[in-house]
């Protein structure tokens, strides 16, 4: 089983486009490894506890519980829109992820993985974690970004994360593929170094925030929202620490890969995570992959309420559509790099690979066989060079495509895609089809040029798919061959169209974006 998640959004506020960047990365990659024939589990959702919902909650007059439906269900209703279609749906507030949550509190406790002690120190609210003097700027001050700092004293539990911290620096060291890309692994190193020694808090008291999963051994302090999000990505699959379920032995087979964003690779996942799992029992062939991707950024500027330049995709599916703002968000970014967010490239984009470069070879491809050959795609004798030059183009940029999807790397797929499907355009641009059908005796090689770009549609048809799987699909049905969605890459040979086969009315599948209507 091919298990994929991704980080649950935090729901104190809407989705923004680096959260829908995420889920269709996930929704991408989870589509293309079905595509290749493996059983998928996707998994994602969303992020309910901790004191920033309390916080905007109490803001709002409304309880969190109230608070977090409301905002959930703008997460849910965008995967819905933008075709993010998952196995599994994470909300923290479900007392099945509370029962798990609290099953492993005990279990640490009880093996003496979790002890109390009082601390005093800074507090970041808005981090909602303390801090310490390596946290402080030059000049001797906890900058901005950790919004108010106020000085606590209290009592707390930790987690002994120093009991794990060698056999972490031990593993990742020798994993070569723990972290991905493998650039960002000296970074989780050096900030290993730096934490060795330290236990992590992972408890509130109640008298500061109640919005969060009861510690089990102690009625007057919640769960640190880290600690409780994290365990998402087993509690949704069955895990318990006692009776583990047969589910969760048949989605957690081999590594699964956890999609994040790179601000919470460290400490989170890279260090909290994976050494909550090696506390708990996992070894080292299960712990996951993380798959680390870069932030799409507005003019060079983090996206931010304080700046005012959220981009709410929302409103760029209803102005722009679904398939172009899912292209968009795969094809202008290299997964693990940070890219800046436009909206002239986003119509760019669509406009030319997919209206006039690919929309075009279907059209032209599936109308001149309508028009010339009644529809009916039939072989038409022996091949020429240029024809025997198209099927190696198909055959080389499938390779590359295969190969770059296999790496997450959406983007190069989409370009090797896009060049099988120029070299098309400029076969038939050369073959002139409309000049072979004025003289009869052309009629098999005009047959051969039109069986060579309709199977070449069929072929971009099913590549096309872990992205855009409804244009896909309607592709499929205008070349009358839905049962093409069914293959798997490996089906993908020359020929997937039978000879004498009829196709459909084509219809436009990807219309013109016309910026002089949006704007207006
Ligand atoms: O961190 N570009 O939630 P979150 C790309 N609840 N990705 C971005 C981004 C941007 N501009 N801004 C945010 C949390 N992200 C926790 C996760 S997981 C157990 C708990 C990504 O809503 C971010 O990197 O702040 C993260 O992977 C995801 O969106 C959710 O961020």
């Amino acid at each position: 089983m091919f298990f994929l998640t991704t980080a649950i959004d935090y729901t104190n506020g809407s989705p923004h486009i680096g959260h829908a960047y995420e889920k269709v990365l996930a929704d991408v990659i989870a589509r293309y490894r079905r595509l290749c024939g493996e059983e998928v589990f996707f998994l994602t959702g969303v992020d309910q506890h901790g004191q920033k919902v309390q916080q905007t909650a109490e803001k709002e007059g409304i309880t969190p519980a109230e608070f977090v439906a409301r905002t959930t269900s703008k997460f849910s209703s965008l995967w819905e829109k933008i075709g993010v279609e998952y196995d599994g749906w994470a909300e923290t507030v479900d007392p099945r992820h509370k029962a798990c949550v609290q099953a492993i509190l005990s279990d640490l406790y009880a093996r003496d993985q979790i002890y109390k002690k009082s601390y005093k120190g800074h507090y970041s609210v808005r981090q909602e974690q303390f801090l310490t003097d390596r946290d402080r700027d030059e000049a001797g001050n906890f900058g901005p970004e950790w919004g108010e700092v106020t000085e606590i004293e209290e009592e707390n539990y930790y987690f002994k994360l120093s009991d794990h911290t060698d056999w972490l620096k031990n593993f990742l060291e020798q994993s070569p593929d723990t972290i991905l890309p493998a650039f960002r692994k000296a970074e989780l190193l050096n900030a290993l170094d730096r934490n060795t020694g330290t236990d992590l808090c992972i408890s509130r008291p109640k008298d500061r925030l109640t919005w969060g999963i009861e510690l089990p051994f102690d009625k007057d302090f919640v769960t640190y929202v880290w600690f409780d999000a994290l365990i998402n990505y087993i509690s949704f699959v069955g895990y318990t620490p006692d009776d583990t379920l047969p589910e969760f032995a048949e989605i957690w087979t081999d590594r699964p890969v956890h999609i994040i964003g790179k601000d919470i690779l460290v400490p989170a996942h890279g260090i909290y995570w994976l050494a909550m799992l090696h506390a708990i029992g996992f070894t080292d062939e299960k712990m996951p992959q993380l798959l680390v991707h870069g932030w799409w950024n507005i003019r060079g500027e983090k996206m931010s309420k304080s700046l005012g330049n959220i981009i709410d995709p929302v409103e760029l599916a209803d102005t722009f559509g679904s398939d172009a703002l899912r292209y968009y968000l795969v094809r202008d970014i290299h997964t693990g790099k940070d890219s800046d967010f436009d909206l002239d490239r986003l119509v760019m984009l669509f406009n030319t690979e997919l209206a006039n470069e690919l929309g075009n070879l279907c059209n032209r491809a599936l109308n001149m066989s309508k028009r010339f050959t009644d529809g009916v795609i039939s072989f038409g004798g022996s091949l020429t060079d240029d024809d025997k030059a198209l099927q190696q183009s198909l055959k080389e940029n499938t390779e590359a495509y295969r190969k770059a999807m296999q790496n997450h790397e959406i983007s190069m797929g989409l370009e090797a895609l896009n060049r099988h499907v120029v070299h098309c355009n400029q076969y038939a641009e050369r073959m002139k089809p409309w000049e072979l059908n004025k003289n009869l005796e052309n009629k098999d090689r005009l047959a051969t040029v039109l069986h060579h770009l309709a199977e070449s549609v069929a072929h971009c048809a099913i590549l096309l798919s872990p992205v855009l799987p409804e244009a896909s699909r309607k592709l499929t049905a205008q070349l009358n061959l839905p049962k093409l969605n069914d293959l798997k890459l490996d089906d993908l040979e020359w020929g997937l169209i039978p000879t004498g086969h009829e196709i459909e009315k084509p219809q436009p599948v990807f219309p013109r974006i016309d910026t002089r209507s949006k704007e207006a």
